[in-house]
């Protein structure tokens, strides 16, 4: 009995290795477990449920697959994939779980969430987050034709790509009193995301009581997994593509 973590995966036709890795992750892993949760950042980006890439389909076939074998699949937006809607977890069979989530992890209460609300020193992503979360701003987005979203969408990552040359790693990084405050507000002590793209276990004291920050590693040259089982193990791993 596993249940699985992953984020961060950022599969886009230019990464065909990464896509393989997580094919064969599914196949030969994930189909063993008890559910798989991803935390977002799945896609390297996306412009709507009706951008017609076959890597889309290819990969909701794979975590439909994965349903009809019995596991349970849930996922969380990302920065970058939080346009992902109904359509396409329709396709995919996969459950959309809100932002912040808490889940019982075989007895424990786990907080889950993608990680990029935790970084909160970066006040250029904060503005342009609030801007493209905005409903209607979305829904006038999704109302354009697919050529113009596209160039868009290249457009702002191009941009994004620029201006991360200058952020620090210390803005780059979650918020320690954001996570304090995330803890606080579910009422737990487990805590799993990703996006900073530094996979760690973080055992920290509040208060006087012990409590665990797990951060899933990106997909580069390794893929990068999160195991619980029922027992107390937790094991975060790194493996070949
Ligand atoms: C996702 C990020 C690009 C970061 C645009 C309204 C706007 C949605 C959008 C376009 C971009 C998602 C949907 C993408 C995340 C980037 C660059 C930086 C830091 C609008 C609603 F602007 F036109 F009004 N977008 N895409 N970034 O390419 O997937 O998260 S994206
Ligand atoms: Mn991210």
């Amino acid at each position: 009995m596993t249940t699985l973590f992953i984020a961060d995966l950022h599969l886009s036709d230019h990464e065909p290795t990464i896509t393989a890795g997580f094919l064969a992750f599914l196949q030969r892993e994930a189909v063993h477990a008890d559910a798989l949760y991803i935390l977002g950042d799945l896609f390297e980006f996306w412009i709507g449920d009706d951008d017609p890439n076959e890597l889309h389909d290819n990969i909701a076939n794979a975590l439909s697959q994965l349903h009809d074998k019995g596991v349970p699949c849930y996922f969380i937006h990302g920065n970058r994939d939080f346009l992902i809607g109904k359509n396409f977890a329709k396709r995919s069979k996969m459950v959309l779980l809100p932002e912040e989530s808490v889940i019982d992890v075989y007895g424990q209460k786990m907080l889950i969430m993608h990680g990029d609300t935790l970084c909160i020193d970066d006040p250029g992503y904060l503005r342009f987050r609030r801007y493209i979360h905005n409903t209607i701003i979305q829904k006038i987005f999704l109302s354009l034709p697919l050529f113009l979203r596209q160039k868009i969408a290249g457009k702002l990552r191009r941009q994004s790509k620029r201006s991360n040359r200058t952020k620090s790693s210390l803005m780059m990084d979650v918020n320690p009193l954001a996570v304090i405050k995330a803890l606080k507000d579910h009422q737990v002590i487990h805590m799993i995301h990703g996006h900073t793209h530094r996979p760690a276990i973080h055992d920290m004291t509040i208060g006087r009581r012990l409590s665990q920050r797990v951060v899933l590693g990106a997909w580069h040259d390794n893929g990068s997994v999160l195991r619980i089982d029922p027992g107390d193990k937790i094991d975060l791993a790194s493996f070949p593509l």
